[in-house]
């Protein structure tokens, strides 16, 4: 920036700053009563996993508690996190879905 009198200019210049998003996981929580096949149609349905993945993560849910369904930005995450949930309800499973920041 420079402005010396007749014959100067002031020249601003702008910053290029880039920043990346923010990840979420989204998980899925066990519970006692929703089926193990709805959980896998859950993950095929809304996280375009394949039969093999999306039996895996469901058992690993079951045994562990908790589990990734897929790592996302913010609003992509929020909403599986309302599909899934509003999905679950739906069909009166009592399935939760969370999401938490990476
Ligand atoms: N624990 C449930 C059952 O035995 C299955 C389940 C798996 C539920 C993963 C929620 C998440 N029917």
């Amino acid at each position: 920036v420079e402005d010396g009198g007749p014959g100067t200019a002031v020249v601003t210049r702008t910053r290029t700053k880039v920043k990346r998003p923010s990840l979420y996981r989204v998980l899925i929580l066990n519970d006692d009563y929703t089926p193990m096949e709805f959980v896998v149609h859950v993950l095929e349905q809304f996280f375009a996993k394949d039969r093999e993945a999306a039996t895996r993560i469901m058992l690993h849910v079951h045994n562990h508690g908790a589990g990734e369904c897929g790592v996302y930005t913010y609003e992509v995450a929020e909403t599986k996190v309302t599909q899934v949930m509003d999905f679950a309800r739906k069909h009166q499973h009592p399935l939760q879905c969370v999401m938490e920041k990476k």
